[in-house]
């Protein structure tokens, strides 16, 4: 059987008793199975550029950890710079953010570079490598200037744009010459692979063949949707596990019999933390009979504090907080609670379970994984009420949210009044049609759909 390879920009560095368990860690368990290598960046930076066969291996429950160090330098233009302040704002269609900067860009493809020199000795011919998001979009090519022959794909986990925005970036057609040097490249959604297919017909001037794939440079590429799920059923028990826990001892005591509403994001302005705060504070004022009835727990993990965007919304965040509660807050009843320090995982899922309405609300995103975790960790007896963005990946699928357009204030306060109101019974029956959904599309799927195409691959080229 092959080897699995994954590479992503962050290695979950294995901690004693174990791996700490990072979003994709949670997202691929079912395919990380013994002999797995996962190779990437080890979150350290050093003073200055470590050479190609700087490599630390560890072993952990029989995967190997393989990392190499970033230099300051290398961080300041690979990571903060071309990849989080030139891709993340265009991925999320916000091209007033983009700040273009060719040295960047320069540093991007170099420490792509980089990453391949430290690989491709690890590599054998028969390996499945599996290459994450955004940050490493040129390694496949970089692998293959390298004589790599193994199977390569690639999973996007942002959105993707349509030619109209993706013209904004400059040098857009090798970015989808980049994607092309993959033999699988995944999305969420069909919108996003549509918007690829298109910029690749008339940026790259290439015709998709009938089932999607793309011949280019002697490959075929396969573009393939594959939506990204969570262990829905490890989470739900490690809500109701939460239930009889200290910290949700303590958070029901605090509410004092009223309803908690939640929301949980990374500090980032692409999750419309601004919309949905103003929002809460319009509910409050046309409707003040849930005033002193409901509290909001905004979750907002500081997040990439040294690119200056997010240093700005942190501090508007901070200046909307303060007003709401300065003109709502009674003196033994205060409408929001904000916390920039993460929560343990197990915390945030008994918080999911207590919380009445969960508000996802992101002006875009690729999925959005806390939509899923707060439907599974729901009590299906007396679940709570997502309120859901119509630009969230997951919108797509969890179709009996309230779906909301995020930029409009009024309409999520309207969703908030809604959900606070609304019947037992149109709960329940709510999110039992969610829970299928999240059962379904669940982590193991999208790990199975990816590396089944990714395996197919070779054999459907020769045909
Ligand atoms: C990218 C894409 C796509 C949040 N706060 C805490 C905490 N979290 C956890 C959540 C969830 C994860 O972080 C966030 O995942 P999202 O999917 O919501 O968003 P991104 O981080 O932007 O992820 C996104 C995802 O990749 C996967 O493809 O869905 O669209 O942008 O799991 O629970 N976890 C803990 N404490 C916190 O305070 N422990």
């Amino acid at each position: 059987m092959s080897r699995l390879v994954i590479v992503s920009n962050r290695v979950p560095t294995p901690v004693e008793g174990g791996v700490r368990a990072g979003g994709l860690t949670v997202a691929l368990a079912d395919a990380l199975g013994p002999g797995t290598l996962w190779f990437g960046w080890s979150g350290r930076r050093t003073a200055r550029a470590g050479t190609a066969s700087a490599v630390a291996q560890v072993e952990a429950q029989g995967i190997t950890y393989a990392t190499i160090d970033l230099s300051e330098t290398e961080y300041r233009l690979f990571y903060a710079g071309y990849s989080n302040g030139v891709l993340w704002p265009l991925l999320h269609f916000r091209l007033g953010l983009v700040r273009y900067r060719a040295e960047e860009y320069q540093a991007w493809q170099a420490v792509n570079h980089r990453f391949a020199d430290a690989l491709a000795p690890l590599l054998r011919p028969d390996d499945l490598i599996w290459v994450h998001d955004y940050h490493l979009v040129p390694l496949g090519e970089a692998l293959r200037a390298r004589g790599v022959t193994a199977r390569i794909g690639f999973f996007l986990h942002t959105p993707f744009v349509p030619p109209e925005v993706l013209r904004a970036l400059p040098r857009a057609e090798q970015l989808l010459a980049s994607l092309c040097a993959y033999d699988v490249v995944g999305f969420h959604t069909a919108g996003f692979r549509a918007g690829f297919l298109r910029g690749v017909t008339e940026i790259l001037g290439l015709v998709p063949e009938a089932d999607g794939r793309i011949l280019f440079g002697g490959r075929r590429v396969a573009a393939i949707v594959d939506p990204i799920g969570i262990d829905a059923g490890g989470f739900a028990a490690t809500a109701e596990q939460a239930w009889g826990g200290t910290e949700v001892r303590r958070l029901r005591s605090s509410l004092a019999g009223r309803t908690l509403a939640i929301g949980v994001d990374r500090l980032d302005y692409s999750k419309g933390l601004v919309q949905r705060l103003d929002a809460f504070g319009r509910l409050l004022a046309r409707h003040p009979e849930h005033r002193r009835r409901v509290s909001f727990l905004q979750v907002a993990a500081r997040s990439r504090e040294d690119v200056s965007d997010y240093r700005d919304l942190r501090n508007e965040l901070d200046r909307i907080v303060g007003e709401t509660i300065g003109q709502y807050s009674e003196f033994d009843w205060v409408p929001l609670r904000y916390m920039t320090r993460p929560l343990r995982r197990r915390t945030l899922a008994g918080f999911y379970r207590v919380a009445h309405m969960a508000v996802v609300t992101p002006l875009r995103d690729g999925m959005n994984l806390v939509a899923k975790e707060y439907v599974a960790a729901q009590d299906p007896a007396d679940p709570g009420v997502l309120i859901l963005s119509c630009f969230a990946g997951a919108a797509e699928d969890l179709t009996d949210a309230l779906i909301v357009n995020p930029f409009d204030a009024d309409e999520i306060a309207e969703a908030m009044h809604s959900a606070l109101s609304m019947r037992l019974e149109e709960r329940q029956a709510r999110h039992q049609r969610l829970a299928a959904r999240v059962w379904h599309n669940d982590a193991q799927r999208f790990s199975r759909v990816f590396l089944d195409h990714l395996r197919g691959s070779v054999a459907a080229e020769g045909k």
